[in-house]
């Protein structure tokens, strides 16, 4: 599996050791969050890797009509684009070039155009490949770049660190105690942290539920609204309890709020609705059961 490859490239407790960090303001780090958003590599990061990347990404100012890749070249950095244009040509024998479409002989066919929140070179760092296409600035650019070894560390290995980081507490949470290890491994690599800070909520009373959730360390309440609309707490949730799970099961609207609580911060792990329904098969058959011992009503179905 490619993960065993990944580990080993990696080693047991690196991490964050080899990756260096760039200090930078905070109006830079809002620059390079908006320049990564858009950008599917960075879309299930959690917040540790999202700040290791954030701290690792280096800038660089280039003019216009700078070759910043050259196709067949060993691969050293991945770059964002913050604002700029560059071209991007492929060289292949036997090419028909067309100097009209942008084409250029000495770098071969123009393939496409970087801009705004794209990024590229990414392909030689993933797959050890010389670089598959040339790449040149067409206008001035602002590009965030990111090495070799912070790449793969931080965006590749991302599979084998989240089951790490997750098997344990996993093997915790009672509910999840009738899973085999690897049903668990399968769990972590979708799992996403996300965390809250006293009177933040996680889910609101009357949303549509799209997520389940695990309390990975601190405490929140369930609250719900009598009709008065008072609140009313109906549960107090600690590390390793579940919840959300009721509107995944009963297809309804949230039947509660629940709310960070305490001053320790609430670390919870989302699962989103598809992932809960295939992967918590046999898990979602207790929790039915569970709902009349919890909340005094059956499930739904
Ligand atoms: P790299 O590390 O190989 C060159 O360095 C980069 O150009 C490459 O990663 C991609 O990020 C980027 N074919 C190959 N590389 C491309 C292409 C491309 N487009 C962007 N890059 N295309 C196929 C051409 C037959 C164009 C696809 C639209």
């Amino acid at each position: 599996l490619e993960t065993t490859m990944e580990e080993d490239e990696t080693t047991p407790n690196q991490g964050s050791t080899a990756i260096p960090v760039f200090p930078k303001t905070e109006e830079q780090l809002a620059r390079i969050k908006s320049a990564i958003k858009p950008n599917f590599l960075f879309r299930n990061l959690d917040e540790e890797q999202e700040a290791d990347v954030l701290a690792a990404m280096n800038e660089v100012t280039i003019p216009a009509g700078e070759m910043i890749i050259e196709q067949g070249a060993a691969g050293d950095y991945f770059y964002v684009v913050e604002s700029g244009k560059l071209d991007v040509f492929v060289k292949r024998d036997g090419q028909v070039l067309d100097p009209e479409k942008g084409d250029k002989p000495a770098l071969g066919k123009k393939v496409a155009t970087c801009t705004e929140g794209n990024s590229f070179g990414e392909l030689a760092l993933m797959h050890n490949a010389p670089r598959a296409a040339s790449i040149i600035s067409l206008t001035p650019c602002n590009l965030w770049a990111l090495d070799r070894v912070s790449f793969r560390t931080i965006l590749l290995d991302h599979t084998s660190r989240k089951r790490r980081l997750y098997e344990s507490f996993l093997a915790e949470v009672p509910i999840l105690a009738s899973l085999q290890p690897q049903e668990r491994a399968k769990i972590a690599d979708v799992l996403e942290s996300r965390t809250f800070t006293e009177g933040e909520a996680v889910i609101t009373e009357g949303d549509a539920g799209e997520e389940f959730f695990l309390i990975e360390s601190g405490s929140a309440v369930a609250i719900k609204k009598d009709a008065s609309g008072q609140e009313i707490v109906v549960k107090q949730l600690v590390k390793g309890d579940y919840f959300g799970e009721l509107a995944l099961l009963n297809h309804q609207t949230r039947a509660a709020t629940v709310r960070a609580e305490g001053a320790e911060k609430l670390r919870v792990a989302a699962l989103g609705e598809q992932a809960f329904t295939r992967l918590l098969g046999p898990v979602k058959d207790i929790m039915a059961r569970n709902v009349g011992e919890r909340y005094g009503f059956a499930a739904g179905r």
